[in-house]
């Protein structure tokens, strides 16, 4: 149930996609508004991502976010959450990322799945995610939360459209079936230097299982994962951050590099 007035949610949907747009950083909402519920802080995403769409943006995909427990041990929370993908926040693989229309960016390494068949929650399960899977590729997730110094807690994190800010999907696609997900190796490379490596178990234990869940979250809405979506799955390792002049190289086991540079 949600505890704050339609107003409300339209103002700090306004207030938190600001932030967004100019690039500057605000505290935490739930600050000012304790008795907010996480009904309340999805209200306000959704009403984040409604404001884009009518000023012409289009939704591209969807992303997990904490999903890893490296992720959650960073950050101080202990469930995961889902934000949206809009157009712009797209960057070619091998491409440019304007660190001044950022605030203080980190870089994730993921994986995303890419879907043929619609995935309608509750009970969604890890098979279901790959009968309904066309492929998988690389992808590197840039994260930007709006909150001073990455401080927040779930709710206000979930309102922030849980981080998301741009994104990089490249490499090589494959089937499933044409991959072990659970071990599939990452290296990513910050100016030259190994900083993270992992394998996909980090994320919920198969990167499928990040799919269900954000297909079983999307249920208790009403809304479903239609056929043709991408959605990154959330970082198999914790989040780096990357300083203007950076350049970035994420090396995938059976699936090539996602690369890219801060400028
Ligand atoms: O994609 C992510 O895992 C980020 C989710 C939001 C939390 C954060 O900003 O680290
Ligand atoms: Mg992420």
């Amino acid at each position: 149930m949600g505890e704050l007035t339609k107003q409300e949610v339209s103002q700090l949907a306004e207030h938190l996609e600001k932030a967004e747009l100019e690039a500057y950083e605000v505290t935490k909402i739930t600050n000012d508004f304790p008795h907010m519920t996480y009904e309340d802080a999805f209200d306000i995403q959704w009403e984040i991502r409604r404001r884009k769409q009518e000023r012409g943006n289009k939704i591209v995909g969807m992303k997990m976010g904490l999903t890893s427990w490296a992720k959650m041990a960073q950050m101080g929370v202990e469930v995961p959450c889902y934000g949206f993908l809009a157009d712009y926040f797209a960057i070619p693989d091998g491409g440019e990322i304007k660190h001044d229309e950022l605030i203080h960016p980190k870089i994730e390494a993921e994986l995303a799945f890419v879907t043929k068949a619609p995935l309608k929650g509750p009970g969604i399960h890890i098979g279901d995610v790959l009968r309904a899977t066309d492929f998988v590729m690389p992808a590197v997730e840039v994260i930007d939360s709006r909150y001073k110094d990455f401080k927040f807690d779930l709710k206000s994190v979930i309102a922030d459209n849980s981080s998301s800010s741009r994104f990089i999907a490249g490499g090589n696609a494959k089937p499933v079936s044409k991959l072990d997900l659970k071990t599939l190796g990452v290296v990513m490379e910050v100016n030259g230097e190994v900083v993270q490596l992992g394998a996909g178990a980090a994320v919920l234990g198969h990167p499928a299982s990040s799919v269900a869940m954000l297909a079983n979250m999307l249920g208790e809405r009403g809304e479903e994962i239609p056929a043709g979506t991408f959605i990154m799955i959330g970082a198999i390792t914790a989040a780096v951050q990357v300083n203007k002049g950076d350049s970035f190289v994420v090396r995938y086991q059976d699936l090539g590099t996602v690369s890219g540079k801060f400028v």
